[in-house]
């Protein structure tokens, strides 16, 4: 079977342009993968898998400055994850006669090095393959998708450390042999001109993906899922739920609509009350962990103003809750920071228009580097929590 494989051009050297490549950008795409878990607020047992026994990691208060922190984090995991498809393929395809090396293991320290790269490739392909699935399909997963994506990192992260172990000193010299310019014998192709293709393709694929973070850019982001405009005017912009999808109608968000507030003490608001209070305005992303954001000009109320109507103007968290229930994301708790942030907003207006039903009318959370799943739209209540 491994002579099957003939190409002249694999080889120590060409697999180890690949690795090294590899070796020094996949650490990006694991660490803000786990930024972004971080971001969720595990604190609140709001990040998936809920409860990741001791592989959780250490609870701190997700900054809410710089305000593009999350944009940037769920941007390069995402977008470095797509843009490294070409190179793993192409690493992958350099070492597949290996995968059929016979005998499959000629002692117990080479077995334990094959198992090991069992998980490796098994590991990447596992995690490109539900990340690509989760940001091209609507939620195909539901939840389990997050947690199979979460187990699996580790998988991977372990594999990879193994295989950083075993195979670094072989790169390292394989990388300092010189290779001649010229295509080798019965090659169609020289090792210089296949770097080139695997390089052109991960170009095309950021060429085709930067729009998804870049307003400017919308039009060439061709591999977007969910279209990219939505109707025209202040408040055309990437809808990832549309109000529809979760049961909302225009009169349950109508004039019978009310805010409910809770803290020391209770209230209720009705809009035109909430449009009567200082409205502060901000400039500030959504980012969605499916890879894309937008920025846009937010207006309302101050978080802050209205913990301090509940008579607690530092309160320890904020949960919110939206109208309809339905949805996996119609509920968020925001850490303390993320309420007293002076643009920390419950937004009411969009770029100078009133928010649209698919952006949340008639109030929907927008925070400084909160992860979009948690800027609640279609807000029913705010309950203020004391320490
Ligand atoms: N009530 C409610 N709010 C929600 C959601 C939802 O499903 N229900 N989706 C969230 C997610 S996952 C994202 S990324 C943002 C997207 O905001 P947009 O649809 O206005 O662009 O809204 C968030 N707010
Ligand atoms: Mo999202």
């Amino acid at each position: 079977m491994a002579g099957r494989f003939r190409s002249p051009l694999r080889g120590r050297w060409l697999t180890s342009v690949f690795g090294l490549t590899l070796l020094i950008s996949l650490p990006f795409v694991i660490v803000t993968g786990l930024l972004d878990y971080l971001a969720y607020g595990p604190q609140f047992g709001q990040a998936f898998p809920r409860d990741v026994g001791w592989l959780h990691l250490p609870y701190v208060d997700w900054p809410t400055r710089p305000a593009w922190l999350f944009q940037l984090t769920q941007g390069l995991h995402v977008g470095l994850g797509l843009v490294l498809v070409p190179v793993i393929l192409a690493k992958l395809w350099s070492v597949i006669p290996k995968l059929f090396e016979w005998p499959p293991a000629r002692s117990i320290a080479h077995a334990l090095e094959r198992l090991s790269l069992l998980l490796l490739i098994g590991g990447i392909l596992f995690e490109v393959g539900t990340g690509l699935l989760n940001i091209q399909y609507d939620y195909l997963f539901g939840f389990s998708f997050y947690t199979a994506h979460y187990y699996g990192a580790w998988v991977f992260l372990a594999a990879f450390a193994v295989h950083i172990g075993l195979k670094f000193r072989t790169m390292a010299s394989a990388l300092r042999t010189r290779q001649p310019k010229k295509k080798p014998e019965g090659a169609t192709i020289s090792r210089r001109g296949l770097l080139g293709l695997v390089a052109g393709g991960s170009l095309l694929v950021a060429a085709v993906t930067v729009g998804q973070s870049v307003d400017s850019l919308r039009w060439s982001a061709f591999l977007l899922p969910r279209g990219r405009s939505y109707g025209g005017g202040p408040t055309d912009f990437q809808v990832n739920r549309t109000a529809r999808s979760v049961g909302i109608t225009a009169e349950s968000v109508g004039p019978a609509w009310r805010l409910r507030l809770s803290g020391r003490r209770q209230l209720t608001l009705d809009l035109p009350t909430l449009q009567r209070m200082p409205q502060h305005t901000a400039v500030l992303p959504i980012a969605c962990v499916e890879g894309w954001s937008t920025t846009q000009t937010w207006t309302g109320v101050r978080l802050r103003d209205l913990a301090a109507l509940t008579g607690l103007p530092a309160p320890a968290n904020a949960f919110v809750q939206a109208v309809s229930k339905t949805g996996g994301f119609h509920q968020a708790t925001l850490q303390e920071n993320q309420v007293l942030d002076p643009d920390a907003l419950l937004a009411l207006r969009v770029n100078g228009a009133p928010l649209s039903l698919d952006h949340g009318f008639p109030a929907r959370i927008i925070v400084p580097a909160l992860p979009g799943v948690h800027c609640t739209k279609w807000v029913a209540s705010i309950d203020f929590r004391e320490r």
